[in-house]
C-alpha cells in the first residue's frame, strides 16, 4: 500500500528589513518587535538587514545596492520572503517584487494577518476583513502579474487568496456591505453605552501596550475567563466585566486591543469603535510592563495611540506590572497619570492598592447624602445600594436613614424624595 500523501503546511521563511533614518533610532527595537509578529503570524525568521539611508526609497524602500545584497541573502538562507519594518506602497511592493523575486510583506500586512486569525466575534471578523480589503484595495492598482504574489500574508487567513481574484468592484461592494454591518454592530454598541450612561454605572478601560497583562488583569479581578497569552494581540475583542468592590460600590472594566508601535491606520479606522471603548470610559487603567526594556517607549506610544482617538483628559491610573519578573527594584515614572502603582496581575502584589485607588476615584464623583426616606420609597434606598456607597442605613420611626456617597446626579434625583434631611 502505498503511503498516503501527507500535505504539509509549508512554514514561510522570512527575512526582515528595515530602514534607520537616524542614529540611535529605534530600527533595531522596532525589527526585533517585527520578529515577534512574524513568528505569531506563524512564520520563521531567518536573517534581518537594517539599511541606514536619509530617507526611505520612495521606489524600492532599499536602496540599489541593498537590494542586490537582499537578493543574495534570500538565497543562502534560503528565504521564501521578506518583511519590510514600515507599510509599503503598491510602487515599493512592486518593484521590490520584481528585483528579489520573492514574496514581499510589509508590517502592516503581518498585523492584519494576526488580527484575522486572533478576531472572534463577528464585529471583530468585520472589522479585520474591511482593514484588510482596504489595505488591498490600495495595491490593486497597476498590478499585473504579481498580484497573485501578494496574497494572503503569512498563510491564508482571512479573506485570503480568494478575495485577491475579485476584481476593484467586488471589493468596492464587500466594503460597502462590510460597513452597512459595521454601522449596525455600532448602533448595538451605543445602545449598550448609552444604557449604561443611564444607569450611572462608572466604566473604566484598560488599555495598554500589547502584551502587558490587560487581560490577566481583568481575569484576577473578576475571573473573566479572557484569553491570555504570551503573544502578540491575544485578544482583539473587547470584554466588559463587573466589578463590585468591597464597599459596595460598582465599576465596569472593558479589557481591549493592545497597541503597538507603527499600528496601521486602516485598522485604527476599521476597529475605531472598539478603540474608542477608552474614548467612552470615565477611567483609564493603563497597564504597563515593567519588565519589558521598552516600556517608556510603549507607553508613550500608548498616550500618542489614545490622543489620536481623541482620548484626553480622563482620569488615569498607570499599573506597573509584573513586578515579579524585576530582579531589581526599579524607579517607574508616569508624568501623565494621576497615580502609578506597582502591581503583579500574575501574584496578585499591589492589588489591595488598586482596589482602594479605585474606589477613591469612583468617591471623587460623588457627593455625601444623608436623609430620611419615607418607607413608600425603599426603591430609592435600593438605588442607592446599587450606584452609591451605603455608609449607614438605619430603620426609624418615620422612616428610612440614609448616610451614602451616591452620583452627583443621583443626589440631585434623591434629595427631592426625602422627608427630612436626618440626622
Ligand atoms: N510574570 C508575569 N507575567 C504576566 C503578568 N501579567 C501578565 N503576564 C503574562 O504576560 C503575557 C501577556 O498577558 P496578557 O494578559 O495576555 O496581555 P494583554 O495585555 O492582554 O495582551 P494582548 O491581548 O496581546 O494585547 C501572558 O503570558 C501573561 O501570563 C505578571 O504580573 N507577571
Ligand atoms: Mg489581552
Amino acid at each position: 500500500m502505498p503511503e498516503p500523501l501527507k500535505i504539509e503546511e509549508v512554514t514561510e521563511r522570512v527575512i526582515l528589513v528595515g530602514v534607520s533614518l537616524q542614529e540611535n533610532d529605534d530600527t533595531e527595537d522596532s525589527l526585533a518587535e517585527l520578529g515577534e509578529l512574524a513568528e505569531t503570524a506563524g512564520a520563521l525568521v531567518v536573517g534581518s538587514a537594517i539599511q541606514n539611508r536619509e530617507s526611505v526609497h520612495p521606489g524600492t524602500y532599499v536602496g540599489k545596492g541593498k537590494l542586490q545584497e537582499l537578493r543574495q541573502l534570500a538565497a543562502e538562507l534560503d528565504a521564501t520572503g521578506i518583511i519590510c519594518d514600515d507599510e509599503l506602497s503598491p510602487a515599493q511592493l512592486r518593484n521590490m517584487e520584481d528585483a528579489l523575486e520573492c514574496k514581499v510583506m510589509d508590517r502592516t500586512l503581518v498585523i492584519l494577518d494576526i488580527f484575522a486569525a486572533r478576531a472572534s466575534t463577528s464585529e471583530g471578523k468585520i472589522q479585520v476583513e474591511l482593514a484588510q480589503l482596504k489595505y488591498r484595495l490600495g495595491r490593486l492598482a497597476g498590478l499585473g502579474t504579481s498580484l497573485s504574489r501578494l496574497g494572503g500574508g503569512i498563510g491564508t487567513r482571512g479573506p485570503g487568496e480568494k478575495k485577491l481574484e475579485m476584481d476593484r468592484r467586488l471589493i468596492k461592494n464587500r466594503i460597502s456591505q462590510l460597513n452597512r454591518e459595521l454601522s449596525q454592530v455600532k448602533m448595538h454598541r451605543e445602545v449598550t453605552r448609552s444604557q449604561r450612561e443611564r444607569s450611572q454605572v462608572k466604566v473604566a478601560a484598560i488599555v495598554g501596550y500589547t502584551n502587558a497583562g490587560k487581560s490577566t488583569l481583568l481575569n484576577h479581578l473578576t475571573h473573566a475567563s479572557v484569553l491570555e497569552e504570551d503573544k502578540l494581540f491575544a485578544t482583539l475583542d473587547p470584554t466588559t466585566r463587573n466589578l463590585k468592590l468591597d464597599s459596595g460600590q460598582e465599576l465596569l472594566l472593558t479589557d481591549t486591543v493592545g497597541f503597538i508601535r507603527k499600528l496601521p491606520h486602516h485598522l485604527i479606522e476599521a476597529f475605531r469603535s472598539t478603540l474608542e471603548e477608552a474614548k467612552y470610559a470615565d477611567i483609564i487603567i493603563h497597564v504597563v510592563d515593567s519588565s519589558n526594556p521598552q516600556r517608556e517607549k510603549q507607553m508613550y506610544i500608548v498616550y500618542e495611540t489614545l490622543r489620536n482617538l481623541g482620548v484626553s483628559g480622563k482620569k488615569t491610573i498607570t499599573l506597573f506590572n509584573k513586578q515579579d519578573k524585576l530582579v531589581e527594584n526599579e524607579i517607574l515614572k508616569d508624568a501623565y497619570a494621576d497615580k502609578t502603582l506597582k502591581i503583579s496581575a500574575r501574584t496578585g502584589e499591589g492589588m489591595p492598592q488598586l482596589l482602594e485607588a479605585l474606589e477613591e476615584f469612583l468617591r471623587e464623583d460623588k457627593q455625601l447624602l444623608e436623609g430620611i426616606f419615607p418607607y413608600g420609597k425603599g426603591s430609592q434606598v435600593s438605588q442607592i445600594r446599587k450606584y452609591g456607597e451605603l455608609l449607614e442605613e438605619d430603620y426609624r420611626e418615620n422612616g428610612i436613614y440614609v448616610k451614602a456617597f451616591v452620583p452627583t446626579e443621583l443626589y440631585h434625583n434623591l434629595g427631592k424624595g426625602m422627608c427630612s434631611s436626618g440626622s
